[in-house]
């Protein structure tokens, strides 16, 4: 059996963090990540007949996420720690055949388990495997500029959209089906959780107002390159608002989508 402190997923998850944590964006215990893993990539590094413990989820699992194993941040654990400490800040598990518990395979070393936010990252995966058969993150994170343009908008998806869009030419390239937005709700729940994995039929980036944001994708890179954009176009939108005299006109959105082959969310953009 290999080391899986070695594991590359291990090494990618605890860079990431790191990472994320030195943009600013995971104060505290801020932020978590799951990571889907194949039965076969688990097994070169742990036994998975040996379950440390059963987690109760608190909520049913959907039938496509049955018996699949998650790499999950922990709950109250803290983005800065995790590359010192991946057995206590992390964890992995296996969602039973009922869908009812998590079986801990590794991690969570002090007693701990998964994040808060596991019903919406859970939630999540079952809804962009069902359009994307090969997805495997679910990334949450509170990037500042993302939160300010937030509270600054209406929570209309459209009008987040369209200031993005026509903030920076990068945006409706890496976005073009544009942004869930979700009003102010109560985190860590399962009504949160049930409206993000909604917004998540259609959208791979969800904004929750005046908490952060989630961003999906096939890998590590996809998901934070998706939150990377919308936060460097929230940046750009927050240092410039009261002052834009050149805003990104609509026929260049719209060439951008043409030159791309990309499908726009459609409303957002008068395309004539
Ligand atoms: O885990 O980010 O949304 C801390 C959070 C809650
Ligand atoms: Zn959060």
């Amino acid at each position: 059996m290999k080391n899986i402190l070695e594991a590359p997923f291990i090494k990618e998850i605890s860079d990431i963090t790191a990472n994320m944590y030195r943009l600013g964006w995971d104060e505290r215990n801020g932020g978590n990540i799951s990571y889907l893993l194949t039965e076969k990539e688990v097994s070169e590094y742990l036994d998975i007949t040996k379950v440390i413990r059963e987690i109760p989820l608190g909520f049913q699992a959907d039938e496509i996420v049955l018996n699949k194993y998650f790499l999950v941040t922990g709950t109250g654990k803290y983005f800065k720690n995790v590359k010192g400490d991946p057995e206590n800040n992390l964890g992995i598990v296996r969602i039973s055949n009922k869908g009812d518990k998590a079986e801990l395979l590794w991690g969570y070393k002090d007693g701990g388990k998964f994040t808060s936010e596991f019903p919406a990252h859970l939630m999540s995966h079952a809804a962009r495997l069902k359009v994307d058969p090969l997805n495997r993150i679910v990334m949450h994170t509170h990037p500042t500029y993302t939160i300010c343009m937030g509270a600054c908008l209406p929570t209309d998806e459209k009008i987040f959209t369209r200031k993005l869009w026509k903030s920076n030419t990068e945006a409706v390239v890496v976005f073009p089906e544009g942004i869930g937005v979700l009003p102010c709700m109560i985190c860590g729940t399962n009504e949160i959780g049930e409206a993000t994995a909604e917004k998540m039929k259609t959208f791979r980036l969800v904004s929750w107002t005046n908490h952060g944001i989630y961003g999906v994708g096939h890998n590590i890179d996809e998901a934070f390159g998706l939150i990377e954009t919308v936060e460097k176009t929230a940046q750009i939108y927050m240092l410039t608002l009261g002052h834009v005299v050149n805003e990104i006109p609509d026929e260049v959105i719209i060439g951008l989508a043409k030159l791309w082959n990309l499908k726009m969310m459609p409303g957002v953009i008068d395309e004539k």
